[in-house]
């Protein structure tokens, strides 16, 4: 049944084609929750004459916006480390002092599943203020198979109680407990692979993901994860080549991995792989500012070999306690050299591919979901060039507003 039929915009449509798939003088039709109808105005078939007619007052158009990198559900909070970060400690320093991701871990644990989702529904209700429809959450900071269960259900819950579409990751591989010092290959074999398959079982994995990384888990290790996840049939993805260059990215990619995530350390081989299997470049702004890094993902070499780029917040508590998709956009632009375009393909129709939903949202297309962003802007330009300032006039998804 037709219900809406938008009028009187510029829509991006960010369709492949003409920079930002703009279209001028377009309407758009929403019908039972998707698009089903984009044309001239001239053009809209008489079926449509009963919908209701919403006069966008010549505002933009945007797919809803989409978060494919997030880590919003955790217990607790490292403002101390920050602290310490800028009396001189690194990173990986504290990380190896059993602060960082365990510090959140200990912190996650003693959270119950209902403090966690009460801690990041403001989070959620921040990004979703921005125009975000879908954003992927992972687990990490649980680090047992009871935990990080509990922190799959918070995040199945949120996109309940919001009208979002969440998307979870399976990242057990994230870090080592205290409980496992020394025995990495048992915390894989004894907590990720059988929480996994508990996972997969119980509808709370939509993909696995893993960090590759010297102070977290080696090629040999994710692969152990990537093979347990092909035979569960789940897609991988990996947090890799962020502090260092271990190969993780051509691994993924050789594992016909969606995406491989952060990337400042990626090379021209791994480059080549991820041109060579389709695997997305997900990079994140966010965390490359927190940590001061000074070496950028290598943004020509994507381009050049045609690597799909998307960008993500990396909402977390330690390395991009960011919760804004506008100002990571921004930030992919001044900091990485972006355009503003290859930014907003990045949180719609990139996102969309690294999250495996490219059939269903990204862009604005007969047949998708009508998951839409009206703002009070005409340029697309200008989505990516305020820092601190939002725009969103209103935001659709579905037949909900
Ligand atoms: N890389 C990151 O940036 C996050 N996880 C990861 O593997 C940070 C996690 C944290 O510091 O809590
Ligand atoms: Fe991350």
């Amino acid at each position: 049944m037709p219900t809406k039929l938008l009028v009187n915009m510029r829509l991006a449509t960010m369709c492949e084609g003409n920079p930002y798939g703009l279209l001028e003088d377009h309407a758009v039709g929403i019908d039972d929750g998707h698009i089903g109808f984009v044309g001239p105005e001239s053009e809209v078939p008489s079926s449509w004459n009963d919908a209701a007619r919403e006069d966008l007052g010549g505002r933009l158009v945007t797919p809803a916006l989409i978060d494919c990198h997030t880590h919003i559900v955790f217990g607790g909070n490292r403002a101390r480390e920050f602290e310490m970060r800028l009396e001189g400690a690194g990173y990986e320093e504290i990380a190896r002092a059993g602060g960082g991701i365990v510090s959140t871990m200990s912190a996650t644990r003693e959270a119950s599943e209902d403090a966690l989702v009460e801690a990041a529904l403001p989070r959620l209700d921040a990004m979703i203020a921005e125009g975000v429809a879908t954003i992927e959450i992972k687990s990490g900071y649980g680090l047992s198979i009871e935990h990080e269960l509990k922190m799959l259900r918070a995040a199945r819950r949120l996109g309940e109680m919001r009208p979002v579409r969440v998307v979870t990751s399976w990242l057990a591989a994230h870090a080592l407990p205290p409980e496992f010092k020394g025995r990495a290959d048992d915390y894989i074999s004894e907590v990720v692979l059988p929480g996994m398959t508990q996972a997969k079982a119980d509808g709370l994995a939509d993909a696995v993901d893993g960090f590759c990384e010297g102070i977290a888990f080696s090629p040999e290790q994710i692969e152990r994860v990537f093979e347990h996840a092909r035979k569960l049939g789940l897609p991988v993805k990996l947090h890799a080549e962020q502090l260092s260059i271990l190969g993780g990215a051509a691994l993924a990619a050789q594992h016909q991995a969606m995406s491989a995530d952060h990337l400042e350390y990626l090379d021209a081989d791994g480059v080549d792989a991820m041109a060579k299997h389709g695997t997305v470049a997900v990079l994140l702004p966010g965390a490359f500012y927190t940590l001061r890094e000074t070496q950028a993902p290598p943004v020509q070499l994507l381009r050049d070999a045609g690597v799909p780029i998307a960008i993500a917040t990396d909402c977390n508590p330690g390395s991009s306690p960011l919760a804004s998709l506008l100002l990571t956009m921004n930030m992919a632009c001044t900091l990485f050299r972006m355009t503003p375009e290859e930014a907003l393909a990045g949180v719609t129709r990139n996102a969309a591919r690294a999250l495996g939903i490219g059939r269903q949202a990204g862009t604005i297309e007969e047949g998708k979901a009508a998951e839409l962003a009206i703002w009070n802007v005409t340029e697309p330009a200008e989505l990516a060039y305020r820092i601190g300032f939002n725009p969103l006039h209103q935001r659709i998804f579905g037949d909900l507003v």
